[in-house]
């Protein structure tokens, strides 16, 4: 057990065998293996040099979701910068028989000239990740340290690997309000459950409890959010192989991205105020 760093990639071991692999580029967790198994999706073509925002794993979204037009994060990329950054290795802060928790920073000196401009606030992001024998989480804290208000989003854009997505159902979504990115419309979710057969991309605002990832009736995660409202719930279908990076071409039939986050809404953090929040995917 322990933590081990090897080219940019931070290793988390127990004792009893599970582990996490983080990429210091964008604090990327790009594998985690328990019971033997792994247990994220990472796409066979996705880029783990740095050129690249990773394809699977759990890359984070800050500080915007998606791609927006005006405002003071219209000139960041798609899902904002904390993913294609690097990170700087915190260090490991808990360890003992059962958990282990290493914790990554970003702040502006992190960022190139040109993000810095794109975006120019003085953030600080302090970004945990905590290996248990039954579970990952991550947690985030955000800090203003400059004296004007900024407006983010953060999102956790966890693949879950899963056996075959067709048998796929998701549980805690009912009566939940939603947007379809697909078709551009809002509805409200009245099934019990949400099963997978087509292209799916839906922003759920407001979701209480836990959101739980069945395979054949049998459930295979839970994630458990805390301070994150919505859940994003991806699944790309066929229209994956136009992903330039994903692969193989059937790959959507091993993923489910399960998102928790803040982005239906705008969060505002005030000078020298500190946001916090976290996810925790239970096996
Ligand atoms: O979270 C869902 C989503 O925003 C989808 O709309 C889909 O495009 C996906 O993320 C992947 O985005 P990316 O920028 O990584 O290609």
């Amino acid at each position: 057990g322990g933590m081990s760093v090897e080219d940019g990639r931070v290793k988390l071991s127990l004792p009893s065998g599970e582990s996490a692999d983080v990429l210091l580029y964008g604090a990327t967790v790009v594998s985690w293996i328990a019971g033997g198994e792994e247990k994220l999706f990472l796409s066979e073509k996705a880029c783990l040099d740095g050129t690249k925002a990773v394809r699977g794993g759990i890359p984070l979204v800050f500080p915007v979701f998606g791609k927006s037009t005006d405002g003071p994060t219209a000139a960041l990329a798609q899902h904002g910068f904390a993913r294609i950054c690097k990170w700087e290795l915190l260090g490991k802060t808990s360890e003992n028989e059962s958990s282990i928790q290493v914790d990554f920073g970003l702040g502006p000196e992190n960022l190139t000239v040109d993000l810095r401009k794109a975006w120019p606030y003085a953030f600080g992001l302090i970004y945990s990740v905590t290996l248990t024998r039954t579970s990952l989480e991550t947690k985030i804290l955000v800090r203003n340290e400059g004296n004007e208000t900024f407006d983010f989003n953060l999102l956790f854009h966890t693949y879950l690997r899963v056996p075959n997505v067709g048998n796929v159902s998701i549980e805690g979504l009912k009566d939940i309000a939603y947007r379809c990115k697909v078709t551009g419309t809002e509805a409200v979710q009245e099934m019990p459950e949400l099963s997978i057969q087509q292209e799916v991309d839906r922003v759920y605002a407001d979701v209480p409890g836990s959101v739980v990832v069945k395979s054949g009736g049998t459930p295979l995660y839970r994630v458990e959010r805390s301070n994150l409202e919505d859940v994003v719930v991806w699944n790309p279908w066929e229209s994956c192989a136009n992903i330039a990076d994903f692969g193989p071409s059937d790959g959507y039939k091993n993923m489910i991205c399960i998102e928790a986050g803040a982005v239906s809404k705008w969060h505002k953090l005030e000078p020298q105020n500190v946001w916090e929040a976290g996810a925790i995917v239970h096996l």
